[in-house]
């Protein structure tokens, strides 16, 4: 899906700003009740998570749908147009009305969605939208919650009368399998697309490089007639290949590659007309392949120091924020990193074209996270999320197909691979096929594994890459290093025999600000140093380690638990992005370690 552009052939109308919103209060169950609105509307921000934009807990704490509105002028002089609405996320299912009537249902939180407004809105009108939105996660929803049980670091299985008793008392809430706020709402950006009518659908670009020559071959889709050009454009605005013909492959003269920061992103715009329509897309040429233990970009060794990321800050909640966004790239280059994952769901896409610019790389994640139910319910079986599973698979690959800034995909984090090995070794082997069956440049293909008993799991070993999530000297053998060394050499064994790449994706200790200690011990800055100390040092004795994420770039909010005081505590950053110790130690190691080349 192409993202939406102002250019001589094509404008946009932003609908952010102050909406009109409502929670349901159960009666209403995602139908429009416009006495109930009227009765209860307050103004608040899109976009933004609605969570914790007003002093009420109600909003914080809110199960199920939730109502926003607000009208529309399309101006007159858009008429010959084809009108577009495009949602960029919408947290996590929705139905779209406009004028009263329904015009779209749409599932998953976290990807764009377009609605075209011919025969159902006109320019020149006043039109009403109106948009419900459900936040509940379940077992048939991408993140997963719970249908019934616990929350994720939750206290209500106590086996203990009275608790069970009290249990009838409890609202119904969200129970999330994951340890991040369920924040909710118009997260992102909303916006009227005006384009002709005779358009351009989309674009595939697809980079290689032989003998030191820069090529891309592309596709484009179209709806009218017409004859398509594609000119390519370089960063001094100089048009240096041109084709014609809705698909072909243009050699691209004096090529400059795309490479990770500090090196130089270059980026080409591939200038494509069509009819009365164009558009610019953005590209890199750079390649990527996994080969024996080695990473490659643009056939060299690439070594990824970064980190798991979230959406997440003060007031705007998972809601987008530019400002946010330049920032997290400062601090990034700042600390010497050069990637990030994704997690746990696909981000706005004003930071993929961010990370394109700024040469950071990014592993992209689809929101399948929790997918486990413990030992005696078998996920693979039992949940309604395939289908599902796969639609966000293709939504984010047409998305994100053409970013240079992304190398590999994530299908998932830390489901179920232990208790039912065969089933889980099914469910992704054959999502890894599907997902590199739909990707143009034919990326590697992942998903990051939770740990657990790493000898019973069948599916992370399938992967191109593996990715694993380990928590030794924090959750196990917890403020002891030297038997969490001990014990992480033990597993790391075991994978190099595997013979795959590895990247540890998830390792931290959640951390005080502030709080310090000369002798290191959990919680205080000076034991994040010593843990993160000892684990890159053991990292560094194996070659097939190609990356190393601490969890988390910054502190992030989560339901409230006997584990969280104020979310999660692991972020190198505060969550408003100040240093802790950490930040400062690994931005004085990953300096002084080279994108490529690193151990090899
Ligand atoms: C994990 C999860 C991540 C959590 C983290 C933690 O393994 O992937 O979402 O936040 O552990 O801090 O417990």
């Amino acid at each position: 899906m192409l993202y939406p552009e102002v250019n001589a052939s094509r404008s946009v109308i932003s609908l952010d700003g102050l909406w009109r919103f409502c929670l349901d209060d159960g009666s209403n169950e995602g139908t429009i009740n416009n006495d109930f609105i009227k009765a209860n509307a307050e103004l608040i921000a899109v976009p933004a998570s609605y969570n914790d934009q007003k002093d009420d807990l109600r909003y914080r704490e809110h199960y199920g749908w939730a109502y926003y509105e607000r009208e529309l002028m399309i101006p007159a002089n858009l008429s010959d147009c084809r009108l577009v609405l495009r949602f960029d996320a919408v947290t996590h299912a929705c139905k779209v009305f406009i004028d009263g009537a329904l015009v779209k249902e749409h599932k998953g939180g976290f990807l764009p969605f377009e609605i075209d407004l011919d025969g159902i809105a006109g320019a020149g009108e006043r039109h009403l939208i109106q948009v419900a939105v459900d936040n509940r996660v379940s077992h048939s929803t991408l993140p997963v919650g719970n249908e019934e049980g616990t929350a994720f670091f939750g206290s209500d299985n106590a086996d203990v009368p009275s608790v069970e008793a009290a249990k009838v008392w409890r609202k119904k809430r969200n129970l999330p399998n994951f340890d991040f706020f369920n924040y909710a709402g118009l997260n992102r950006s909303v916006r009227l697309c005006a384009m002709p009518r005779e358009y351009i659908e989309d674009i595939t670009l697809v980079p290689s490089i032989e003998d030191g020559e820069g090529y891309v071959s592309y596709s484009v889709s179209t709806v009218g007639e017409g004859a398509v050009t594609v000119d390519i454009i370089d960063r001094e605005g100089c048009a240096v290949a041109s084709a014609q013909g809705a698909s072909g492959r243009i050699r691209i003269p004096g090529c400059h590659f795309w490479n990770p920061w500090p090196d130089d992103p270059y980026l080409y715009t591939a200038h494509v007309s069509f009819a009365s329509d164009c558009y610019d897309e953005r590209f890199g040429v750079r390649t990527v392949a996994v080969k024996g233990h080695d990473f490659l970009i643009n056939g060299k060794p690439f070594f990824f120091k970064g980190f798991g990321k979230h959406e997440d800050s003060a007031i705007h909640g998972r809601g987008f924020d530019l400002a946010y966004a330049v920032k997290d790239m400062s601090l990034i280059h700042w600390l010497g990193a050069n990637s990030f994952r994704t997690s746990h769901y696909p981000y706005a896409e004003e930071i993929y074209r961010l990370a394109d610019e700024e040469g950071v790389v990014i592993i992209d994640e689809t929101p399948a996270v929790g997918i486990g139910a413990g030992d005696k319910v078998d996920p693979y079986k039992t949940f309604d999320i395939r289908e599902h599973h796969e639609d966000v698979i293709r939504d984010l690959v047409a998305r994100d197909k053409n970013h240079p800034s992304v190398v590999m995909w994530s299908m998932g984090n830390e489901p179920d691979t232990e208790h039912f090995p065969e089933s889980a070794r099914d469910y992704w082997g054959s999502l890894y096929e599907f997902t590199h069956s739909l990707d143009p440049q034919d990326r590697p293909v992942t998903f990051v594994c939770c740990q657990n008993n790493y000898e019973k799991d069948l599916a992370t070993r399938e992967m191109d890459v593996v990715c694993i999530n380990r928590y030794y000297g924090w959750y196990n053998l917890s403020g002891d290093m030297d038997a969490a060394c001990h014990a992480l050499n033990i597993e790391l064994d075991f994978w190099q025999e595997v013979g795959k790449p590895l990247i540890m994706t998830e390792y931290g200790a959640d951390t005080l600000p502030g709080f310090h200690l000369t002798t290191p011990e959990m919680f205080s800055e000076e034991f994040q140093v010593m843990y993160y100390d000892r684990i890159n040092k053991e990292f560094d004795k194996r070659d097939f380690v190609i990356g190393e994420h601490p969890w988390n770039f910054a502190d992030f909010n989560t339901i409230q638990g006997v584990y969280r005081a104020d979310g999660n505590r692991k972020g190198l950053l505060t969550r408003d992005r100040r240093p802790k110790l950490a930040a400062h130690y690994f931005r004085e190691r990953w300096n002084k370690i080279a994108n490529f080349g690193y151990k090899r």
